[in-house]
């Protein structure tokens, strides 16, 4: 494994040689649009709170007003942002090679939005509300406190998947399915510490394909990809087109 910046021509033949490449991002993807990643410190009156243990049933159960607030407050800073230079790489990506597969961890809807196409929201959407009873999709009255489901009156929730909470199912199976077929895996922005999202690098290797982390700071699994690319998914992912761009 090689820590690097510059793209090692070793991997410009495996990307040019790539029959399905397999994108999985994580909140670092967005940090350059301004959106603060999971590890950074929860801003203003959410500091007090880490995120892990805000986004769980438990929490909701215990104070859903409060959990809303919170989700509230997230949306708007999404919807106060743009997509960034990686986004837009990755929507580009898709047109340059014969297969890509994308699959976020990011519920910011961000990749949709630079014109991504099929993305796996493997942790769901922020922007998606659903039965907390039926898990039936509805669209929440923002003027509502604590929105209730107008079928059965139960609280509506967030549609995006808790900690403890299963990923769905065409999700995981679409995304292990990728995986395992890809032969050039990207890690991008990603501390690859949440499962089973950080266990899909693996698969991929394990089936033989190429594997890349591109994040600024080398994770702590950084040592089992083929390649690590320490920067900034918004000046590294426009580099991965240039490469490939006629
Ligand atoms: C489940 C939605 C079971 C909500 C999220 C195995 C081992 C250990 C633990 C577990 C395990 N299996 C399961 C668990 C438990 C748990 C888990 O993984 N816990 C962790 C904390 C140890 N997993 C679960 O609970 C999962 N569910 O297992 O269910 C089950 C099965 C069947 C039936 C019932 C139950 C569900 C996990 C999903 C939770 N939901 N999000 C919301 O958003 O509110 S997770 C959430 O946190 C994000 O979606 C993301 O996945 C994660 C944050 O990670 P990252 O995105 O990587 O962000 P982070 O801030 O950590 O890092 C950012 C990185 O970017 C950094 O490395 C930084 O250096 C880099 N960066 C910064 N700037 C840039 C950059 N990179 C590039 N460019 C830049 N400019």
């Amino acid at each position: 494994m090689s820590i690097a910046c510059d793209i090692p021509d070793a991997l410009t033949a495996a990307l040019r040689d790539a029959r399905h490449v397999c994108v999985l991002t994580g909140a670092g993807v967005s940090a350059e649009s301004g959106v603060p990643t999971f590890r950074e410190a929860q801003e203003g009156l959410w500091a007090r709170y880490r995120a892990e243990d805000l986004a769980t049933p438990e929490a909701f159960l215990a104070d859903p007003g409060l959990i809303w607030r919170w989700y509230r407050w997230r949306r708007d800073v999404v919807a106060g942002v743009e997509p960034n230079p990686g986004h837009y790489a990755i929507a580009a990506l898709a047109d340059l090679v014969p297969r890509l597969t994308l699959v976020t961890q990011n519920v910011d809807n961000l990749h949709r939005r630079a014109g991504s196409r099929d993305v796996i929201e493997f942790h769901g959407n922020l922007f998606e509300d659903r039965c907390f009873a039926e898990g039936t999709v509805h669209v929440a009255d923002e003027a509502d406190e604590i929105p209730a489901c107008p079928v059965c009156g139960a609280h509506l929730r967030p549609g995006v998947v808790w900690f403890g909470e299963a990923i769905p199912e065409r999700a995981l199976d679409e995304s292990c399915a990728a995986a395992a077929d890809c032969d050039l895996f990207l890690s991008v922005g990603t501390s690859s510490l949440v499962y089973p999202a950080a266990g899909l690098a693996d698969l991929a290797q394990r089936n033989d394909a190429v594997t890349v982390e591109i994040n600024p700071n080398p994770t702590m699994q950084a040592e089992r990809f083929d390649y690590a690319l320490a920067g900034n998914s918004g000046t590294v992912l426009p580099e991965l087109v240039k490469l490939l761009s006629p």
